[in-house]
Order: structure tokens, then sequence, then C-alpha cells
């Protein structure tokens, strides 16, 4: 009798460990059934304002003066862009941004949950989380700038 009692208790605890195991597993695993092994990072990226056809640049084109005039294809704005246009991170990973504008014009930096202004010839710094996967737009709000000075978060699915 005790033996079987030895027994049925031997056969508790192992299936209580194999339980537990697996919902450990589980829990270390994504979706696709692979256990994650990716430790989110701090990420430093400087993205720096650059002017490519402002109104300045007339003196140097000829032809700009014809394009920023009333009626013409760049009538009330200007051209610039962020260097680098395109930021890759992780889910999870912390971006510190170091937003530089050299320039004499303020631009903005707005992502979807952040917004920062880029005060003419200063340096900002600013924090992001990425917290969800996906492509995520961020670009200068102002009307002058927009729809051109654009580019792209790109955050990864943690592997
Ligand atoms: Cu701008």
């Amino acid at each position: 009798m005790a033996s079987a009692w030895k027994d049925r208790f031997r056969y508790e605890i192992t299936r209580a460990a194999f339980l537990a195991g697996l919902v450990c597993a589980l829990a270390a695993c994504e979706g696709d059934g692979r256990p994650s092994h990716y430790r989110p990072q701090i990420r430093d990226v400087t993205v720096t304002a650059v002017p490519l056809l402002t109104r300045e640049l007339a003196t140097t084109y000829p032809f700009l003066s014809a394009d920023f005039r009333k009626g013409g294809v760049l009538d009330g704005k200007e051209v610039y862009a962020y260097v680098p246009d395109h930021v890759t991170a992780f889910e999870g990973d912390t971006l510190r941004f170091t937003l530089i504008n050299p320039e004499d014009d303020p631009h903005t930096f707005v992502l979807p949950g952040l917004a920062v202004a880029m005060p003419p010839q200063q340096t900002v710094n600013a924090t992001y989380v990425a917290r969800a996967t996906g492509i995520f737009h961020f670009e200068c709000d102002l009307p002058a700038h927009k729809p051109m000075m654009y580019g792209e978060l790109v955050v990864l699915k943690a592997q």
C-alpha cells in the first residue's frame, strides 16, 4: 500500500513538473511557436533637418523662382528632408533621438505618440519606445513643409 502511494506521489510530482515546464516554455514563445531570445535595446538615432529646395536657393538655381511664384509647383512650400529618413528598430526598443536643426527655419518631428519642436539652430533630444510593430510615418507638420518632409520608422517583430 505504501508503495502505491509513493508511485502515485511520484506520478503527481512528475506531472506537476511537466506542466510547470510547459507553462514556462509557452510563456517564452512568440505567436509563431519559436522562443524569443531578443532583449530590447537602446538605440541612439541622430536625425538632421536638411534643406533641399528652399527660397534661398533661387539665387543658385534661377528656375526655382518660377516654382516658388504664386501658382508654381512650390507655391507656399519649401522642400526639406530628414537625414536619415528611415529608422529601423525591434519591438520594445527604446530610441533615443538626437534631432538637429542647423537651419534658420523651424521644423517639427511628429510620430504617432511623439511630437517634438525643432527650433532653428538647436539640437533637441527625445525618447520613444517602439511598443508596437509596424511602419510608422514621421513628418514635419508645418504646412509649408508638408507633405515633402517625412520619413518612416519600421518596427520589426523581435525574434
Ligand atoms: Cu519642417
